[in-house]
């Protein structure tokens, strides 16, 4: 594990997460920093810093695993639609580098670009909101 890795530390319960979902090999939890009510992110346990150096079997396991979250935001909050991101690399406005998904609630009307700035969210909002979808 990387020693400045922020999402590692997540992953090894050094720094606190609204988790939504967990099994062997990946987490989810509450974006930080939700674009909208709902975001969440989906990580694979081992570190991998982006797309391009990340394992097959590990994409295919967190790919399982958003579509899995996916459907439980989907049910919680019933959004007028989902977006799935990776920013892959600087360029792309990625700033945290250990890979993950982010799933996006839309709603109707948003008005959502892509590469929002980061605003911090209300904690008491996105810890309602989690427990919604892990249940
Ligand atoms: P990206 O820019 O695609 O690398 O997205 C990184 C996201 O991670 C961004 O939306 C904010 C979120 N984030 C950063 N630090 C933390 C943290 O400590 N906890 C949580 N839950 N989210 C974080």
């Amino acid at each position: 594990m990387p020693k400045d890795c922020i999402f590692c530390k997540i992953v090894a319960g050094q720094i606190p997460c609204f988790k939504v979902y967990e099994d062997e090999h990946t987490l989810a939890f509450m974006d930080i920093n939700p674009v909208n009510p709902g975001h969440c992110l989906v990580v694979p346990k081992i570190h991998a810093p982006n797309l391009f150096e990340s394992e097959d079997a590990e994409l295919a396991r967190t790919m399982a695993a958003v579509r899995k979250v996916s459907r439980a935001v989907q049910k919680a909050l019933n959004p007028y639609g989902l977006n799935l991101l990776q920013a892959n690399g600087p360029g792309a406005a990625q700033s945290v580098f250990h890979l993950h998904i982010h799933i996006i609630p839309r709603e109707r009307d948003d008005d959502l670009r892509m590469n929002w700035g980061l605003k911090a969210g209300n904690k008491d909002e996105i810890a309602k909101i989690s427990e919604k979808i892990r249940d």
